[in-house]
């Protein structure tokens, strides 16, 4: 019965758009036959580089242990189920010898792991690297001799990595991060595009497969006293939505974390908030195969609740995704 109401609830959102009787209900098949779709997306990387403040960040708190070491007895890759969305975290190397070779037998096998129709599991695979080591060796290692060589092909493994580096903020042990502001200064803008850039010509030089990395925090709280709240992860999730299956994005705005606070502070080169917003609507439009002037319409239901937020912050990723995810929630349940 439940499952009727919240059907209701989809229907009645999508009868209300100014578009074709056959246009509505192409989306809301695309949208119901979701519910058949999983979304797999492997987060790696060393200890303490912030695997589990990310996922928190990215999709809501009380999601992963910040802080926490797996247990060393199995060493067991962590398997958060959220709606529609699986998150394997994995730590990467740098626990010794005997943990790295565990870890890495680990990570080779779900990468080759295959779903009940035969495709890969993991649609995405995030390595974060920790911005304030100078020693990145463990890392490079990790990238460029367990997790680039179990993606398939160089396009394949292209289209499947994204490198992350975290903990800009103490990228230079804290210094040149403007705290008022919550982001870094010129300097330290400099230094961690050097970092980008230098992790990039590592994992070219190495596999030959080209790779974008980011920069970002995942920012820390500290018994609710200490706080600092994330910059770019409008930008990393925007990377991540991008690079997922476009059948499978709008999962994952499904899961997006609606804290608004997480999704303000980001660089300037792009609007992510709006670019992730035309990327969902593209992909509903795409995937429902329906008429070109459908995207707009989409766009007035996705954009209402953002205006209520003042403007601050535009698109799904700011004040509408409470709304977005109360519309895909009554989907996947
Ligand atoms: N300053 C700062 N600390 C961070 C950031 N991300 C994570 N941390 C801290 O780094 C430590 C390890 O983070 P955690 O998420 O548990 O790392 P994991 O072992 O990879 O899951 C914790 O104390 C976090 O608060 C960040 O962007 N900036
Ligand atoms: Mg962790």
């Amino acid at each position: 019965m439940s499952n009727n109401v919240k059907n209701d609830e989809l229907y009645q959102i999508i009868n209300n758009l100014k578009i074709s009787e056959e246009d509505k209900s192409k989306i809301i098949q695309y949208l119901l036959n979701l519910r058949n779709q999983v979304i797999n997306i492997m987060i790696t990387g060393a200890t303490g580089c912030g695997k589990s403040s990310t996922i928190n960040a990215l999709f809501g708190t009380e999601v992963a242990k910040v802080g926490c070491t797996p247990d060393p007895e199995t060493m067991e890759i962590e398997k958060y189920n959220l709606k529609n969305l699986v998150l394997w975290d994995s730590p990467g190397l740098g626990d010794g010898k005997e943990a790295d070779t565990r870890h890495a037998k680990n990570i080779v096998k779900k990468l080759n792991e295959r779903d009940s129709n035969g495709n890969l599991l993991i649609d995405l695979v995030l390595v974060i690297l920790d911005g304030s080591s100078r020693d990145l060796g463990t890392s490079y290692q990790l990238i460029n001799e367990v997790i680039i060589p179990n993606l398939g092909t160089k396009q394949e493994a292209e289209k499947r990595l994204l490198v992350a580096i975290n903990q800009a903020d103490v990228a230079m042990k804290g210094k040149h991060w403007d705290f008022q502001n919550n982001r870094p200064d010129e300097t330290l803008d400099k230094f961690l595009n050097e970092k980008v850039a230098s992790v990039k010509l590592r994992i070219k030089e190495s596999t030959g497969i080209s790779v974008d990395p980011i920069y970002y925090s995942a920012g820390y709280k500290e018994n609710g006293e200490d706080q600092q709240p994330p910059y770019n992860l409008s930008k990393l999730m925007y990377y991540i939505v991008k690079m997922s299956p476009k059948e499978k994005r709008i999962i994952i705005a499904a899961n997006m974390n609606d804290d608004v606070e997480v999704w303000k502070d980001n660089d300037k080169l792009k609007d992510y908030n709006r670019e992730i917003r035309s990327e969902l609507i593209e992909s509903i439009v795409d995937c429902a195969e329906t008429g070109a002037d459908v995207g707009k319409e989409i766009g007035s239901i996705f954009g209402k609740a953002g205006e209520v937020v003042g403007g601050v912050v535009g698109g799904v990723v700011g004040g509408a995704v409470g709304l977005v995810k109360g519309i895909l929630g009554s989907i996947f349940g």
